[in-house]
């Protein structure tokens, strides 16, 4: 009998993005993970535009299989300001998704900042660069370039130390880069923010611990997923990347526990997850192979991806079949999983390095057209040959 496979996509950052619906269709995708990127967050999705994003996708020959994302504002997160109203808004952007025939809505509930590298063009000995977060960059850039208040309260005195010394050894040049990269903004936008708004926006989550943050995040849940499940949507909650608290920020989507307690907060087949693979696997207790059985009926998106962690609290985002996590036994677990389910998921090829004729251009940091290719390719090369043993 034939073996589902793996829905094969790519993220496309809509028509401004240098990769195009050509670009992801040669590279033997069947779908694209797009969002609404224009409309400010906690606004209405309308038909209207969501119609018209789907004709784009359509008429390049694919379709769009999964919303990344339908973001969460922060007055949700904070349950401040706008909150409610952003909620209801929530609901209505999601029936109009499902309307549209949209089946997979992704989001993360990380606050103020999404994901988090201090060098986006990290040289590989062969020339290809990667993302990479090194931590005492990272902290360096937290006490002496953002000067966060008592951010000291958050690293012990070696490591300060140590950062402090890291901050003196680094070039202009260097600390210029670690500024740049720690402030940009989301995925999918050119713009960066300054310190100020940075520390502005930090402020307002006083008094908000991890605790809080989780009641939250489940308050939004018991408002928004009966409306997803009565129209036929899935919910896909992203982890916190990096998966610990940063910038004296809570974090509350980094471990298994944390994926337990989500979904036995509000149990239903449509409060799920985007089993991202690097976001969790830079996390040494994460066994991944083990999630993704345990959770396996709410995993409803995968971003497959593989970093390689020092012993130093460093990672940079390695070869999708090189790094810590084994993708051989993840791709594994997965065929199996949709073997039972019945169900094709959907999956992309999360991140890749800049190389070759990428390396001259200006894309989306993790996200130029070749090395995702790549990653795709051997990832289906390896999805293919575990199915013939199946
Ligand atoms: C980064 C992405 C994240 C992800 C969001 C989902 O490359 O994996 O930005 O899209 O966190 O809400």
């Amino acid at each position: 009998m034939e073996k589902i496979l793996m829905h094969q996509t790519m993220r496309w950052y809509g028509p401004n993005d240098p990769v195009s619906l050509a670009d992801i269709a040669q590279a033997g995708c069947k779908g694209v993970v797009t969002a609404l990127h224009q409309v400010p967050v906690g606004d209405v999705w309308t038909v209207a535009a969501i119609e018209q994003r789907k004709k784009m996708i359509e008429e390049a020959g694919m379709t769009w299989t999964v919303i990344e994302s339908l973001p969460v504002s922060d007055d949700i997160k904070k349950q401040r300001g706008d909150y409610l109203q952003h909620i209801e808004n929530y609901k209505i952007s999601l029936r109009n998704v499902a309307a549209c025939g949209l089946k997979v809505v992704t989001y993360n509930f990380m606050p103020v900042l999404d994901w988090l590298r201090t060098d986006v063009n990290y040289a590989l000995p062969n020339g290809a660069t990667a993302l990479y977060f090194e931590r005492l960059s990272f902290v360096a850039f937290d006490l002496f370039m953002l000067q966060r208040p008592n951010a000291e309260q958050d690293y012990s005195a070696e490591e300060i130390e140590k950062a402090k010394q890291h901050f003196a050894s680094m070039t202009e040049e260097k600390k210029k880069k670690v500024f740049h990269n720690a402030m940009l903004g989301l995925p999918g936008s050119d713009d960066a923010f300054t310190p100020e708004q940075v520390l502005t926006a930090l402020r307002s989550y006083d008094g908000i611990d991890a605790k809080k943050l989780k009641e939250h995040l489940f308050y939004f849940l018991q408002q928004v997923v009966p409306v997803a499940e009565a129209c036929g949507l899935t919910m896909a909650i992203h982890p916190d990347d990096p998966p610990y608290p940063v910038l004296g920020l809570p974090r509350i989507m980094s471990t298994e526990q944390d994926a337990a307690d989500l979904i036995a907060a509000v149990p239903s087949k449509a409060n799920g997850l985007c089993f991202c693979t690097g976001s969790f696997g830079a996390r040494a207790d994460n066994d991944l192979v083990k999630m993704i059985r345990r959770f396996g009926d709410h995993v409803h998106f995968l971003h497959l991806r593989n970093t390689k962690r020092d012993g130093d609290g460093n990672f940079f985002e390695a070869n999708h079949l090189e790094g810590d996590a084994d993708m051989y036994a993840i791709v594994k677990e997965i065929l199996e999983l949709m073997q039972r389910r019945n169900i094709s998921l959907p999956m992309r090829p999360d991140h890749g390095h800049q190389m070759l004729d990428d390396l001259q251009k200006k894309t989306y940091p993790g996200y130029s057209a070749i090395g995702r290719l790549k990653a795709l390719a051997e990832l289906r090369g390896v999805e293919y040959a575990l199915s013939r043993t199946l």
